[in-house]
C-alpha cells in the first residue's frame, strides 16, 4: 500500500486576515499583524495556515469578491510583504495555503467589466447573461430569468440596464458567477492558480467551488415555505461537470506536484456518496472537502436564520454516518468554526461558567475524529459570540441584508431577527482576536473595524496562557498527540452509546492499539455507562479522574487498548 499523505497527520489554521492583527493602526488586521503572530502559530503546532482572501478587493463581501487575482489588497500590504510572509511561515515548518474565490469574481474584475461593456463583449460568454423573463419587461417584478434567491437576500439576478440583461449572482449582485462552460474562463483560473503554487503557496481552499458547473438549462427552483424566492441549488450544487471540471483543474494545476500540497474544496449541500467522489485519491480531483451537514442541525424549519439548538443524538448520527462513509474511500475535514460560523463555545457550549471545560471538549472531541481538523483563529483561546444589540452593530453583508429583508418584504419581528441574528450572525466569528487584555485588546492602536468583544480584559491569549485553565495549551496537547500517535492519525472510527442524550463516546483502533474518547456534553454530572471500557488517561480537561463520574463538560481520552 502507498504511504499515507502527509496532510493525515497534519492540523490546518484559518485565519481571517481582516481581524487577525492590526500592524498599522488603521483598524483593519493585515499581513503584517500575521508575520508579526507567526510565533504564536507555530508555538501552538499546527502544520498549515489557511488565509481567507488578501486579494484586491472592493470589500463587498469582505474580500470574497476579487477584481485581481494577483494582487494584494492595500488594506492587506503587498505582494512583497505576501512574499516575506511566506518565507516566515516555510521557515518555521509550516505550509501557507491560499483561498480560491472563482465561482465569482468581483463585479469591479476587468473580465466582469469587458463583459458588461456590450453585448458582443469577447467576454460576454465569461458570465451568465440571460434575457428577461418572456413576458415580462426587463426591470420588472418577476422579470428575472429564473425565480432564484441570492444567498444573501435579494433575487440571484440583477438588470444591466446598459444591455438590458440579467446577470447571475448566487452571493451579491458585485460577486457575478463565472460561466465554466466557456473553456478560456477554466484556462485563465489555471493560469492563476499556477502563478501562485510558482510563487510557492501550498494548496487552496476552495470557495463554494461545487457550484461551478450550473445546470445550463437555469431551471426555476421550488419556493420555500416563508421564502421570498425559489432554491436554485439542485441545478448548480454538484452540477452536471463537476467532476470533469475538476479532474481538468487537477491535471491542468496540481499534475506532477500535488504530492506536498493540499487541497480542501468548499461544498455545502454536499453528500457522503458525492464527497467519496471529489476525495477518491485515484479520481484526482481534490484531498478533502468542507462539508456542511452537520453545521445546519441546529436549523429549526425556516433554516439559519430560525435557530432552535442540537439535539446532540443528531450530530453523532451525522459525523457517524461521514466518518464511516469516507472509512475506506476519501478522507473528512474536521470543523466546527470558520469565519461563516457562530463560535463553538457559544453555540454548542457554556462561554460563561464552563468556557474551559467545553471549549475543550469539543476540541477533544472535534480532534480525535478521523480526518483533518482545521482551528479558526480565535477558537485555540476559547473566544465566544460577540454582544451584538442593534442591527449597527453588524458589518457582514449576509446578516445585514437578512435583517432588512425579513422585518420589511416577510414582516417579521425585528426583536426576533435580532435574537438570532445574535445567535447565527457571521459577525461572531469576525470580532478581532483578543490578544491581550490591555488597548483595544492589543489588536490594533487605531479604531477596529468592527467592535472588539468586551470580554477582551478577562478572555485574551496573554491570559489564556498564563492560566492553569488553559485552552491554548489543550489545544497544543492535542495537535502533538495527533503528529506522535497513528492510531489518532489513521484509526479506524467506532461510535459508542450512540442514543444516548449527552455522552459522546468513541473509539479509535490502529494495529493493536484503542484510544476511547468520552465527553460529558452537559453542565450536569453524568455517570459514564458500566459496560464503557476504561484506561490510562492520554489527556482530559479535569486535572485527574473521578472514576466513573464524568463532571460539567468533562471530556476523557484514555488509552484502552
Ligand atoms: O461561503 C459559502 C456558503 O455558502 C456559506 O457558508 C455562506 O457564507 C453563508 O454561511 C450562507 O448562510 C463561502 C465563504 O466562506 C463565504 O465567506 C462567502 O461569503 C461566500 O462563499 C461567497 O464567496
Ligand atoms: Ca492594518
Amino acid at each position: 500500500a502507498t504511504e499515507p499523505a502527509w496532510w493525515t497527520g497534519a492540523v490546518v489554521y484559518q485565519i481571517y486576515p481582516r481581524s487577525f492583527a492590526d500592524s498599522n493602526g488603521d483598524g483593519i488586521g493585515d499581513l503584517g499583524g500575521i508575520v508579526a503572530k507567526l510565533d504564536h502559530l507555530a508555538d501552538l503546532g499546527v502544520d498549515v495556515l489557511w488565509l481567507s482572501p488578501i486579494y484586491s478587493s472592493p470589500q463587498h463581501d469582505n474580500g470574497y469578491d476579487i477584481s485581481d487575482y494577483r494582487r494584494i489588497d492595500p488594506t492587506f500590504g503587498t505582494l512583497e510583504q505576501f512574499d516575506e510572509l511566506l518565507k516566515g511561515v516555510h521557515s518555521r515548518g509550516m505550509k501557507l495555503v491560499m483561498d480560491l474565490v472563482v465561482n465569482h469574481t468581483s463585479s469591479e474584475h476587468p473580465w466582469f467589466i469587458d463583459s458588461s461593456s456590450s453585448v458582443n463583449s469577447p467576454k460576454r460568454d465569461w458570465y451568465w447573461w440571460r434575457e428577461a423573463r418572456e413576458g415580462f419587461s426587463p426591470g420588472e417584478r418577476g422579470a428575472e430569468p429564473t425565480n432564484w434567491g441570492s444567498a444573501f437576500s435579494g433575487p440571484s439576478w440583477t438588470l444591466h440596464p446598459a444591455t438590458g440583461q440579467y446577470y447571475l449572482h448566487l452571493f451579491t449582485p458585485e460577486q457575478p458567477d463565472l460561466n465554466w462552460e466557456n473553456p478560456d474562463v477554466r484556462a485563465a483560473v489555471y493560469e492563476m492558480m499556477t502563478w501562485w503554487l510558482d510563487r510557492g503557496v501550498d494548496g487552496f481552499r476552495m470557495d463554494v467551488i461545487n457550484f461551478i458547473s450550473k445546470n445550463p438549462a437555469l431551471p426555476d427552483g421550488p419556493v420555500p415555505a416563508g421564502k421570498l424566492w425559489g432554491d436554485g441549488s439542485p441545478h448548480y450544487i454538484s452540477g452536471p461537470r463537476i467532476h470533469d471540471f475538476l479532474q481538468e483543474m487537477h491535471r491542468e494545476v496540481f499534475e506532477g506536484r500535488d504530492a506536498e500540497l493540499i487541497t480542501v474544496g468548499e461544498m455545502p449541500g454536499v453528500t457522503i456518496d458525492e464527497a467519496k467522489l471529489f476525495t477518491d485519491p485515484a479520481r484526482r480531483e481534490v484531498d478533502m472537502v468542507f462539508q456542511f451537514e452537520h453545521v445546519g442541525l441546529d436549523y429549526g424549519p425556516g433554516g439559519k436564520w430560525d435557530y432552535k439548538g442540537l439535539d446532540l443524538r443528531d450530530l453523532k448520527t451525522s459525523w457517524n454516518r461521514w466518518q464511516k462513509g469516507l472509512a475506506d474511500t476519501g478522507w473528512n475535514s474536521l470543523y466546527l468554526n470558520n469565519h461563516d460560523q457562530p463560535r463553538l463555545v457559544s453555540r454548542f457550549g457554556d462561554d460563561a461558567k464552563y468556557r474551559y471545560e467545553s471549549a475543550t471538549l469539543w476540541a477533544a472531541i472535534l480532534h480525535l475524529h478521523r480526518g483533518t481538523p482545521y482551528i479558526y483563529q480565535g477558537e485555540e483561546i476559547g473566544m465566544t459570540n460577540a454582544p451584538f444589540e442593534a442591527v449597527s452593530d453588524f458589518r457582514d453583508v449576509e446578516s445585514i441584508n437578512h435583517f432588512y429583508e425579513a422585518t420589511t418584504a416577510l414582516g417579521q419581528d425585528p426583536e426576533e431577527v435580532l435574537r438570532n441574528l445574535r445567535i447565527m450572525s457571521r459577525d461572531n466569528a469576525r470580532t478581532p482576536v483578543q490578544w491581550t487584555g490591555r488597548e483595544q485588546a492589543g489588536f490594533t492602536t487605531g479604531t477596529p473595524w468592527i467592535d472588539i468583544n468586551p470580554n477582551y480584559a478577562s478572555l485574551n491569549a496573554e491570559a489564556d496562557r498564563a492560566s492553569g485553565k488553559s485552552v491554548f495549551r489543550f489545544y497544543q496537547q492535542l495537535i502533538e498527540l495527533r503528529h506522535k500517535d497513528e492510531t489518532v492519525r489513521l484509526g479506524d472510527f467506532s461510535m459508542l452509546a450512540a442514543d444516548h442524550p449527552a455522552l459522546y463516546a468513541f473509539t479509535r483502533s490502529y494495529n493493536g492499539s484503542t484510544l476511547l474518547t468520552v465527553g460529558n456534553v452537559s453542565g450536569d454530572p453524568l455517570t459514564q455507562p458500566a459496560d464503557l471500557p476504561t484506561g490510562p488517561l492520554v489527556l482530559g480537561n479535569y486535572k485527574s479522574l473521578d472514576g466513573a463520574e464524568l463532571r460539567p463538560w468533562e471530556v476523557r481520552i484514555l488509552r484502552i487498548a
